[in-house]
């Protein structure tokens, strides 16, 4: 086997009519379900949060999308989203989650955020995704999903932290671009550790 196939957080909440909705982030749907059906070892990562969750504006009674100056380095603090067991912390409903062989979720701590799928926040706590993925004998990991400047990219730099070669699908992310300009950077970071990038068309037609 050797690539896996992570897709980042294809939940309601992050695509359009969800509370923290990334512009067009439903469009990916249909090219993730047919990179799912290329790639066996496909892994589905779930954000995933208690109530009162670290990384909620409300939890801190400040404006959502405001910093929390609190912790270092300050992060943003999003409106309540993905709540563990809620419908907007479901899948997307058109997303075929039975093709996956892995689903991970992540930012269950309540005092611990994570972007991305392979180390919380605190950029010391592994997921086990790592582990995971050694010991089946991957060296490469494909990204995808949401959101590009958040926990796309979080994944795929700390997938090359973790010695993978990693691919990010470009047309299968979309970001949020909060202050224009940040999936641009979002993507220079990438490059710049190494990430290289791929469309899903020329995927499909390798296969
Ligand atoms: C995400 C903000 C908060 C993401 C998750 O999936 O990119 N962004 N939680
Ligand atoms: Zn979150």
């Amino acid at each position: 086997m050797d690539s896996a196939l992570i897709v980042v957080d294809v939940q309601n909440d992050f695509c359009p009519g969800g509370v923290l909705a990334v512009p067009g982030g439903d469009l990916i749907v249909s090219k993730v379900n047919a990179l799912l059906a290329l790639y066996p070892l496909g892994i589905l990562t779930q954000d995933w949060h208690p109530l009162m969750h670290c990384s909620f504006a409300s939890t801190k009674s400040l404006p959502p999308f405001s910093l929390d100056r609190s912790v270092t380095p300050p992060s943003i603090l999003w409106p309540d989203h993905c709540v563990a067991g809620s419908r907007g912390a479901d899948f997307h409903p058109a997303l075929q989650t039975w093709r996956a062989r892995f689903i991970l979720r992540k930012g269950t701590q309540q005092i611990l955020d994570s972007y991305s799928a392979f180390f919380e926040n605190d950029a010391v706590t592994p997921t086990g995704l790592a582990g995971l993925l050694s010991s089946i004998g991957v060296p490469r990991v494909l990204v995808c999903g949401l959101a590009t400047d958040y926990c796309v990219k979080a994944t795929a730099l700390d997938a090359r932290r973790e010695g993978f070669d990693v691919v990010v699908i470009e047309d299968a992310t979309k970001g949020i671009d909060a202050n224009p300009g940040d999936i641009a950077k979002a993507k220079e970071e990438m490059r710049a550790q190494g990430c290289t990038f791929v469309q899903t068309s020329e995927l499909l037609a390798k296969a």
